[in-house]
Order: structure tokens, then sequence, then C-alpha cells
């Protein structure tokens, strides 16, 4: 798995991926503080952007929706593998939310447009054992998290940004939104959606990153 990983993304992202290694190595960005009340919405040593910076393992995938597809498998009673219209067939869904990235730039005020986490959940139905969720993207990126948080009412996989179809640089056609934990964890380009039993690291949580990664309690490297 991980040598056919290593092969197809080449190894243009060596550098960048040792980078970051380096900084969870090292506790980069950490300050040590207290998170601020929850009534403020810049976590601690978080800045504010208005661009949106591009993270990638050097490799974009270019998926036409023709050949796009989305599976949700694993410990789930109804699993299912979405091809374009049966994907925008689902109820639509909203969410306006705020981007913490782990490298410390937030942007506010980001308006999602795609089907809930939780319209997902109902049509899968997971199995009693299900407690974590793998997101894998069509680079072969993967992100761990609990089920508990792909499944709160925020989180949604999103095929607009602003009222316009996702960008293939941030992740178009679509990508997952989980906006109350660091943006490792919203995996773009994203082809299957796994429900485990037991936690296991994804690319990042392999390599330093932390299990969980909620911004507010400044979970970036364990
Ligand atoms: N499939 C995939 N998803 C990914 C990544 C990636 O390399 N591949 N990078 C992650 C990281 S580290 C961040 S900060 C955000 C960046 O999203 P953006 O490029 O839209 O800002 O995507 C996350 N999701
Ligand atoms: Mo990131």
């Amino acid at each position: 798995m991980t040598e056919e990983r290593d092969g197809r993304l080449g190894r243009s992202r060596d550098k960048l991926v040792e980078s970051k290694q380096r900084w969870a190595r090292e506790g980069r960005l950490l300050t040590g503080r207290q998170a601020r009340p929850e009534a403020e919405r810049l976590p601690p040593g978080q800045r504010r952007v208005d661009t949106w910076p591009v993270l990638d393992l050097g490799v974009q995938p270019d998926i036409a929706v023709e050949r796009w597809r989305l599976a949700v498998d694993g410990l789930v009673e109804n699993p299912v593998d979405w091809d374009w219209a049966a994907f925008r067939a689902q109820p639509g869904f909203r969410d306006v939310s705020d981007i913490h990235c782990v490298t410390a730039w937030s942007r506010f005020d980001n308006a999602w447009d795609g089907v809930s986490a939780r319209h997902v959940l109902e049509a899968v139905k997971p199995r009693p054992e299900a407690r974590f969720v793998m997101f894998h993207g069509y680079d072969d990126y993967t992100t761990n998290l609990p089920l508990a948080a792909f499944a709160d009412d925020d989180v949604l996989l999103a095929h607009s940004w602003q009222g316009r179809p996702l960008a293939r640089e941030h992740g178009g056609p679509v990508r997952a939104i989980v906006p109350k934990l660091y943006f490792w964890k919203s995996a773009k380009w994203i082809r299957r959606i796994e429900l485990i039993a037991a936690d296991r690291p994804g690319f990042w949580e392999e390599r330093g990153y932390h299990g969980h990664g909620d911004p507010w309690k400044e979970e970036r490297y364990g």
C-alpha cells in the first residue's frame, strides 16, 4: 500500500513531507497558551488570512465528473457507491464555517454546498462496531477521525464553495469539510469513506500529526 502510494505520487512531495514531519518533531507553532473563550473565532496560534492557500502532496488529481465515484463502505449495513448523478440526487446541504489549517492560517466565512455527513450516515446505516472513519482521496491521501466527529451537524461532502463549483486545486469535484477539526482532516478529491472499528492513522497522522486535531485544544501534533 505504502509502496504503491509513494510510486504514484512520485518524489515531488518529499521535501514538503519532510519539513512538515520536522514541525511535528519540533513542536513548531505550539504556543502553550490556553485556548481562548469559544466566543472568539481565532483558535490559539492561528492568524487570519483572506486568501485561500493550496496544500497538497504535489499531485492534484483531475477527476472528470463522468468518472467520479464515491464509495462509503466498511462497517455499514448498506454500502453505497455513488456516481455523480446519484451523489447530486441526494438532498442538498449548506453550511458556512471557518477553516483552521495546522500551518497557522485561518479563513473565515466559507459557504459550502454539498451533501451532509448525517445524510450519508442515514443512507449507509453504520453498524454498532463502527467507531472511526478513514477518508481516502484520489491522490491516495488518507486521514482518520472519530465517527462522532464525522457525524457532527456541520460536516459535509462539498461540491461548491461560495456558490461556485469547487476548484480542482481545492479538492473538486468533491471534498470533505470537517469545520471543527484542523483542515488536514478535510480530505480533498474524496473517493472513499471507510467506517472502521479501531482507530488507524492516516497520512499526516502517521507523520507526527494529531489523531483528533481540535484547533481549540491546539491538537497539532501527537
Ligand atoms: N486528498 C487530499 N486531501 C487533503 C490534502 C492532500 O494532500 N490530499 N491536504 C490536507 C491539508 S494538509 C490541508 S491544510 C488541506 C488544504 O486544503 P486547500 O488546499 O483547499 O487549502 O487539505 C487537506 N486535504
Ligand atoms: Mo495542512
